[in-house]
């Protein structure tokens, strides 16, 4: 099992292949294909986790269809959108060697995330207990799982606190899409060390291949 998280990796990102379950090659599709086939889900699809976890393991995207999407800062990093409708947005966030996101929820949304370009971990936490009017939490850590081009992700709305990384030691920028369901422009972050937390607003770098 480690060995084919690993492995089909290093291929992938050469070839634009990723493994299924049965190890197989998918072949990565563009950007297009991809939000094309979001499009047609349903209503539904989007309030319950795995229709749309299924579509991303078996619709990686990639790379050079990207490259509209690609910015990189190296103080932050970058929310570019792709696409939305009523149901959901879709965005590709770029990571510079090193950069995290804070720790944070998803509003009680659906959240579902691929990988295809690098690698990027999540670290879950277990949200013992918040107070967003005296701006004060306790929160666990829990585990991390690791996301590449065959392993996207999908927020556990029972437990959907997390923050992104991308690890010094992985020395490589990396490429996240999100598919968030509904759009929401705000959410909470966490300070786990401090046991505090506040509601932040969400910005997008670029939209639609623009700058904003
Ligand atoms: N939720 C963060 C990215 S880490 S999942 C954001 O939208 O900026
Ligand atoms: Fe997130």
């Amino acid at each position: 099992m480690a060995d084919r998280s690993v492995r089909p990796t290093r291929f992938a990102a050469l070839y634009s292949f990723c493994w299924d379950h049965m190890s197989t090659a998918v072949k990565a599709v563009s950007i297009q294909t991809f939000v094309a086939g979001l499009r047609q889900f349903p209503e539904a699809a989007f309030d319950q986790v795995d229709m749309v976890r299924q579509f991303l393991e078996d619709t990686p995207v990639s790379a050079d269809s990207l490259a509209p999407y690609l910015n990189w800062d190296r103080q932050h990093y970058t929310r570019n959108l792709i696409d939305r409708t009523h149901l959901y947005e879709l965005m590709a966030i770029c990571w510079e060697v090193g950069q995290a996101s804070s720790v944070h929820n998803h509003r009680d949304q659906n959240c579902w995330m691929a990988v295809p370009i690098g690698r990027l971990h999540v670290e879950n936490f277990h949200l013992v207990h918040q107070d967003l009017q005296k701006g004060r939490c306790q929160l666990e850590p829990s585990n991390t799982v690791e996301m590449n081009i065959s392993h996207p992700c999908a927020v556990d709305p029972a437990d959907p606190v997390h923050r992104v990384v991308n690890p010094r030691a992985f020395n490589q920028r990396a490429v996240s899409l999100h598919v968030y369901s509904r759009p929401f422009d705000t959410c909470v972050v966490y300070s786990p060390e401090q046991g505090t937390c506040g509601e932040i607003k969400l910005h997008f770098n670029t939209e639609y291949g623009k700058p904003k």
